[in-house]
């Protein structure tokens, strides 16, 4: 027995890895540098670090500093006093940090913005951190620790950050049962039930997580909101949350359900004009920011999807939202109130729905509302041209809301990288102020002078151990909390970091990952919805290919309405002969969205109804282009499948068997969906399938006979 326990014992010690790659860590992993020529130069020469004054978010720091340095350079370091430290930290006030300081450097460094720099003399290298705000310090120790973990050169840095964006926040989908809706990474990873008492680690990595990427605030319950969220029992719940996330400078928020006077408070009515409903707001405020006195405030879908709103008493949205705007004020709370909005009665096109009712309410909304629109006017399609209410409100905050949950792109099965579709976007010219008047620059404020700035993301976080589900599913939390504070990095160079951060230095890893990741949106564009086509995925759940499904309670839940395939061709006539949603931008994206020559064959389909025949710029027809896209899509899979494989001696076991099951699964999908897709429209076209494409493997009626009745993130009411 004796012999059997050491023999495990040793087994364990040398043959079972240090410790397992779950993917728990993210990328703030503190293993130690292989680089010897830079862990023998200047980062040698770091020996201590001193953290200078106090508060939580000192703390806080001075535990990232302890666990990253000691992980990062291999030895143990603890915080030290000395002014002679070769790592210091503290606020631009302090006199130790002062000296250190320009004029200049001081007027550039702003609200939660920070300064890193390099401040050697002679021979010894030290390193400088500094801000104006705690939480700005805090910023800067996780870009100094980026800094050792990508292996950069830190010899002359000197690098000064501000975030371009207010309110940098998640939204999480979650509730209260824990289910999470479009979440495919387990369950919430609010445990209700056990708060407040039960404080989860997971709680307290999560906001380091999201300060790591600064990101500054979270609402913690799903759209399709539950009032009770608003009682007192849950708001002794979301206090405990706020009081563990406020050192990470994390902001709570919740949604408010509109018709919460009525289901909590015993009232008959939800109107906003009505002033015993006003006083009960103001109330529930107060309530709140008793528990909560940094409570950041209301995000609120309303008269949507089934929502109770204001129209339900003959009320606009402007003066809904500006009710609880009012009731939220003294605090200095704010409200995001959602324009994804359709109605039920109205035959008019979908896409055009939100900025018909919206665009007219520019300039009727409070100061402290922002209007917060989808990346695209469907909803989180794939691919889709920019809303076109960017640029529309010029006098109302309009912040964004982007999808890192892949609900419509591959959920947790497949490795989408969203950072070049977020770019796209906001890298879209909406030309409403002339040449040069992108998307995001509507969104950080700076077209239209906004006093406000957001941009929120759907957050893909659950129960699973490595938080995500899909490993690299890992980089759309990173990369969206990179893009909310700055817009304008590139996709690759946050692949990269992120590639580096989480796997590992090697060239060749960052050549065959930021490869794979930077190729796999178009790729699932392709395989899904290639030229612009749209919303053709399965009912309820939206897992796999249904352009077939025509029987819905509303024609446009349904991908016929979408696709309009018939004998002559396919799309969804948006131009001024159809729905005239191009009329909807500025003339000059009009122009070209209106033109089927002009337009880029990204988006044809989404604004023309186009013959099979059309000629494409490849001088393909139309039929051929779209099996050929498919086919590439596919393609692309399969050579992410090799890169993947060619990285496994780099990789480890658990992570590289994890990732290369998944690729499997979606070449699967990938293959099932061009399968299923060209069947079907075969049916219209009539044209046979181009050599070269590979035809479906199976009959059209096997893949219209699939049903995933448990398929996960589906609300059960769906
Ligand atoms: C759709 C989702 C649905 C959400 C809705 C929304 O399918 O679950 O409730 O968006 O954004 O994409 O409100």
């Amino acid at each position: 027995m004796k012999y059997l326990f050491s023999t495990f014992l040793l087994f364990a010690l040398f043959i079972l890895p240090a410790s397992a790659e779950t993917g728990y860590e993210l990328w703030l992993r503190y293993h130690k540098i292989q680089n010897t020529e830079l862990l023998n130069g200047y980062l040698g020469q770091i020996k201590s670090f001193n953290v200078v004054g106090s508060s939580a978010t000192h703390d806080v720091i001075r535990n990232e500093l302890s666990a990253g340095l000691s992980g990062l350079l291999g030895q143990t370091f603890e915080p030290s006093t000395s002014s002679k430290a070769s790592l210091l930290a503290g606020l631009s006030d302090e006199p130790t940090i002062a000296q250190y300081l320009s004029e200049s450097e001081l007027t550039q460094l702003g609200k939660e913005g920070y300064l890193v720099k390099a401040i050697s003399q002679k021979e010894s290298s030290r390193f400088l951190i500094t801000a104006k705000d705690p939480v700005g310090l805090l910023y800067g120790t996780f870009h100094f620790l980026k800094l050792l973990q990508t292996n950069q050169n830190l010899a002359s840095i000197n690098i000064l950050e501000n975030p371009k964006v207010d309110i940098r926040i998640l939204n999480h989908w979650d509730n209260l049962d824990r289910t999470s809706e479009r979440g495919y990474a387990g369950f919430s990873i609010w445990n209700w039930h056990k708060l407040p008492d039960y404080l989860d680690q997971r709680y307290i990595d999560y906001a380091r997580a999201n300060a790591s990427i600064g990101l500054n605030a979270t609402v913690l319950t799903n759209v399709n909101a539950n009032a009770l969220v608003l009682t007192p029992a849950y708001l002794e719940k979301v206090k405990a949350l706020a009081d563990l996330f406020r050192p990470y400078g994390i902001k709570v928020y919740l949604t408010a359900r509109f018709s919460a006077p009525i289901e909590i408070g015993g009232l008959d009515t939800a109107d906003p004009l009505n002033s015993d409903v006003t006083n009960w707001w103001e109330e529930k405020v107060k309530e709140i920011y008793e528990h909560i006195p940094d409570f950041g405030g209301f995000l609120v879908k309303a008269n949507s999807e089934g929502q109770p709103g204001p129209q339900n008493y003959g009320r606009s949205h402007a003066e809904g939202a500006n009710m609880m705007a009012d009731a939220l004020k003294p605090f200095g709370g704010v409200v995001m109130w959602r324009a994804f909005v359709y109605s039920s009665e109205e035959p008019d096109d979908r896409a055009k729905q939100a900025y018909s009712e919206f665009n007219p309410l520019d300039g009727s909304f409070r100061p402290n509302v922002l209007v917060q629109v989808k990346n695209g006017a469907i909803d989180f399609q794939p691919r889709e041209p920019f809303h076109p209410l960017f640029g529309a409100m010029p006098k109302t905050p309009v912040m964004m809301e982007f999808q890192i949950t892949q609900e419509y792109l591959g959920q947790a099965t497949q490795l989408v990288y969203l950072a070049p579709m977020w770019k796209e976007c906001l890298d879209a010219d909406t030309y409403v102020n002339g040449q040069g008047s992108t998307v995001s620059k509507v969104v950080d404020g700076s077209l239209h002078d906004y006093s406000i700035t957001g941009i929120a993301g759907v957050a893909n976080t659950g129960t699973d151990i490595n938080w995500t589900g899909h490993p690299f599913a890992q980089a759309n939390w990173y990369a969206f909390g990179r893009l909310a504070w700055n817009p304008d990095q590139t996709a690759q160079q946050i692949a990269e970091d992120w590639i580096r951060m989480t796997f590992n230095n090697h060239p060749k890893t960052i050549a065959a990952l930021s490869d794979m990741m930077m190729n796999s949106w178009e790729a699932s564009v392709n395989y899904m919805t290639p030229l612009g086509l749209h919303h053709l995925m399965g009912t309820g759940h939206h897992y796999g290919p249904a352009p077939w499904v025509s029987n819905l309670s509303r024609a446009d839940w349904t991908p016929v309405y979408y696709h309009k395939a018939d004998a002559f061709g396919v799309g969804f006539d948006r131009s001024e002969n159809g729905s005239n949603a191009v009329s909807q931008y500025a003339p000059e994206v009009a122009k070209i969205f209106n033109s089927k020559d002009e337009i880029p064959e990204k988006f044809l389909l989404w604004f023309h109804h186009v013959g099979w025949d059309f000629e494409m710029n490849s001088g393909r027809t139309l039929w051929n282009e779209l099996a050929f896209r498919y086919q590439d899509g596919v393609n692309t899979v399969r050579k992410m499948q090799e890169q993947w494989q060619s990285v496994q001696p780099k990789i480890d076991d658990e992570r590289f068997k994890s990732v290369q099951m998944l690729l499997t699964i979606q070449e699967k999908e990938a293959v099932w969906w061009k399968d299923a897709s060209l069947s079907y429209f075969q049916t219209f076209s009539k044209r046979p399938i181009p050599d070269k494409v590979e035809p479906p493997k199976r009959s059209l009626e096997y893949y219209q006979s699939l049903k995933f009745p448990f398929a996960p993130g589906i609300r059960p009411s769906w």
